[in-house]
């Protein structure tokens, strides 16, 4: 038996194969090495020597240094950290990790998307992999999930297809990282099963602000089993401290190319400043008579047990704390396994997860290219296995003696057979005809997808509009695009007519607004607000909670960025007041420069032109008025602001700073706003004249600001995310809008549309 596991025991583990750089460079074979620069010559500009060994060992590594990517799920970053158990679940399993109150147990988790190449953005619309690795006192028990608590298929037998179209079409490799195209909506829209799944992908669940910020889900049913051997039906769950909160599309796509790592990123920034990302783990525990009588099959992985039927119990928290120190030897060679299992937690019959129980390990061995890849320092467990399982390419361990088998006498019949706390398999009964058929109870393939729409709050069901509105749109083959009219007419017809009339369609139902484009319509939300559908496998909820990203998920400021745009001049007390607010929030600011460095007192740590809106949560132009006027000869400033509010993001303007506000595209929508009777129906006041240009500053600066900044026009902006401070009043306004970035996004923006962002 190993030593007791404590949350610092993987990384003792792993710093034994840690090679620190040295002082003294040498070959692979431990010879000193003079010079590093020039292969063996006859003569300086002569040919090269076959004997030169140093140059053939280097090149040879290197033209070795790949290994094939995963066939899914190939862009991943990953955080080694602890888990520890806050309530014991042993009335429910044996299995330590999950009865041991306050032992922390250390894990390795990885984050990924499915559909695009190890290069691909971060950002794609996708689901997130979520998979940890708990390196147990009793073996290596692996949950490989997603953000997602349902999947596209029912059957293991139909992944490699649902991959192959959702992939790069195989004669153009086109298009990476995306599925708005043909094969994929093809192989959908004859795949009734993934509606549910795609219900979930085209919400903004599909484009996570963070991996902090996304929740994670085992997917399939699992049995708990308990000291009696009696089983208890488990779904698990990773529920963020900060929230799961999302990006919007048009902020996705141009995060793609300012910064293709953004998750990633935000992920070893956090971490590297001294941060942590946190989850709780929380269990939905149910029998099986409980699961025979609803209208849905627990053992189908496109339906969710809802949390209304069945709440999420909290049993314990991972804190994600430690970045790996080298990518490939940690996040690339890690294998997880759904076989990764523990003493007292069993599989069910769930057909996908029978797939996989197959698939994880025997993908290893094309992609780590041994079968002694468990032996790897990423994936050794922290209990030494010891068996009779011996050579193969790469092995590791020594064995010695003589024994290498089982049973055995010359070796005192070891390494023996556990009889106590070994892993037994929960003894279900089976009895049955060999067949190729699906279930009748897997057979509704709509309910679900209803209930999941229902659950949404009406800006959540444009963005799912909006989404299907782009992706079929890039769908070529009319009869494709239709087939999944069909469908989703079969969720709810205003959505479908939505959609419809988005691609040229006819409306599939009586009640349409003109679609808007690619910003919010007010008509169209309010259309959608009504827009219900009858349940069916949903265990008799027309809706419920746990779905909404809008209702119930926690709020913080914690883990944001600002951008704060300044020039020479800036108002460096303002700034300081700004970057210390922020830091007491546990937020971060960036002083957004028209160049680097030294700014007059402040020091620009990025410019105008080496990052962009999207990479921040809000925006705040602080004054001074030469910053200001600098700002406002620059098209990018005006960018920034344009982007941030079209994207709900909070912006504020302090002092002088308001001037580039009411001055930009945006001052006309935010005086209306700002003047408007009650938040949220300005839309005749958006039409309001704007202000001529040229002229806009000096009439601003006299009429407009005082406006924005009179009592009851900064509140009404304030409600709509927009915080303006007089250089008398910064505080206030520092701490109302530090305070609003918990709020994540303002939807309730009249007039997006006209916003040229
Ligand atoms: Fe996977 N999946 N999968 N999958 N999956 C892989 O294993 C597979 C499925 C998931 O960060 C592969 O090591 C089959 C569902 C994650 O390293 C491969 C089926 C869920 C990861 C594989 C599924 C997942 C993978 C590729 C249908 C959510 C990344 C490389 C039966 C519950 C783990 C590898 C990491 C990776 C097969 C369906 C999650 C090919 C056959 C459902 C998070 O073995």
């Amino acid at each position: 038996m190993a030593k007791k596991v404590s949350k610092q025991s993987k990384a003792d583990d792993l710093a034994q194969a840690v090679v620190a750089p040295g002082a003294q460079l040498t070959d692979n074979m431990g010879h000193a090495v003079a010079d590093d620069q020039n292969s063996l010559k006859i003569s300086a500009r002569g040919p090269t020597l076959l004997e030169d060994f140093l140059l053939r060992e280097k090149i040879h590594h290197f033209d070795h240094e790949r290994i094939p990517e995963r066939i899914v799920h190939a862009r991943g970053a990953a955080a080694h950290g602890y888990f520890e158990l806050t309530e014991s679940l042993a009335p429910y399993t044996t299995a330590q990790v999950l009865t041991e109150v306050g032992a922390q147990t250390p894990v390795f988790t990885r984050f990924s998307t499915v559909a695009g190449s190890r290069g691909s953005a971060d950002t794609a619309r996708d689901v997130r992999g979520f998979a940890v690795r708990f390196y147990t006192q009793q073996g290596n028990w692996d949950i490989v999930g997603n953000n997602i608590p349902v999947f596209f298929i029912q059957d293991a037998i139909k992944f490699p297809d649902l991959i192959h179209s959702v992939k790069p079409e195989p004669h153009n490799e086109i298009p990476q990282a995306a599925s708005a195209h043909d094969t994929f909506y093809d192989f959908v829209s004859l795949t009734p099963e993934s509606m549910h799944m795609l219900m979930w992908v085209h919400s903004a669940r599909g484009l996570p602000r963070s991996f902090s910020m996304m929740e994670g889900f085992g997917v399939h049913t699992f049995r708990l089993i308990n000291a009696q051997g009696h089983s208890t039906y488990v779904k698990f769950h990773w529920k963020p401290l900060l929230g799961a909160h999302s990006l919007v599309w048009d902020e996705a796509q141009k995060i793609a190319g300012k910064d293709a790592d953004f998750h990633r990123r935000t992920m070893w920034d956090t971490i590297d400043q001294g941060g942590t990302l946190e989850w709780e783990l929380g269990v939905q525990l149910f029998t099986q008579e409980q699961a025979a009588k609803w209208d849905f099959d627990v053992l189908d992985a496109t339906k969710l047990v809802p949390e209304d039927l069945v709440p999420v119990k909290r049993v314990g928290r991972m804190v994600l704390n430690r970045n790996p120190d080298n990518y490939f030897a940690e996040t690339e060679q890690v294998g997880y396994m759904t076989t990764n299992i523990l003493p007292g937690i069993d599989f069910t019959d769930d057909p996908l997860l029978q797939g996989r129980n197959f698939s994880y390990l025997d993908t290893q061995l094309s992609r780590l290219g041994s079968p002694n890849w468990q032996q790897l320092p990423i994936n050794r467990p922290l209990r030494p296995a010891t068996n009779n399982q011996r050579d193969g390419h790469m092995r590791q361990s020594i064995n010695p003696g003589r024994v290498s088998y089982y049973p055995n006498t010359l070796g005192d019949g070891q390494p023996g057979e556990v009889k106590q706390g070994a892993y037994v398999s929960y003894p279900e009964e089976i009895s049955g005809s060999k067949l190729r058929r699906r279930p009748e109870s897997f057979a509704d393939h709509y309910g679900q997808a209803r209930l999941f729409w229902n659950s949404q709050t009406p800006i959540e069901r444009e963005h799912i509009v909006k989404s299907l509105q782009f992706e079929l749109s890039k769908v070529e083959t009319r009869a494709i695009r239709v087939r999944m009219l069909d469908h989703l007419e079969k969720i709810n017809g205003v959505l479908a007519s939505q959609v419809a009339l988005a691609i040229g369609e006819a409306a599939r139902s009586k009640q349409t607004a003109m679609p808007g484009g690619s910003a919010d319509s007010a008509d169209e939300t309010a259309l959608l607000a009504g827009a219900t559908s009858p349940t069916s496998a949903s265990g008799k909820l027309q809706q419920t909670k746990g779905l909404s990203l809008e209702v119930g998920q926690p709020k913080s400021p914690k883990g944001r960025k600002v951008a704060v745009l300044a020039a020479n001049g800036a108002n460096a007390d303002q700034i300081s007041a700004v970057l210390k607010a922020l830091k007491t929030a546990g937020a971060a600011g960036d002083v957004v420069g028209t160049h680097l460095g030294d700014l007059g007192g402040v020091t620009a740590t990025k410019t105008l032109g080496n990052t962009d809106a999207v990479l921040y949560d809000a925006v705040l132009v602080p004054g001074g008025a030469k910053s200001v006027q600098a700002l406002m000869r620059q098209g990018d400033a005006y960018a920034f602001l344009a982007e941030a509010y079209k994207h709900g993001k909070p912006v504020g303007a302090l002092g002088e700073g308001t001037e580039l506000l009411t001055s930009s595209e945006l001052g006309r929508l935010i005086r209306a706003v700002s003047a408007s009777p009650a938040s949220g129906t300005p839309a005749a006041a958006v039409s309001a004249t704007p202000p001529a240009q040229g002229d806009a500053v000096q009439s601003l600066s006299e009429v407009g600001t005082a406006r924005l900044l009179s009592g009851a026009g900064a509140a009404q902006l304030a409600a709509h995310g927009v915080f303006v401070g007089s250089n008398g009043g910064t505080q206030a306004a520092i701490t109302s809008f530090v305070t609003a970035l918990a709020q994540h996004r303002f939807w309730n923006r009249p007039g997006l549309a006209q916003v040229p962002a």
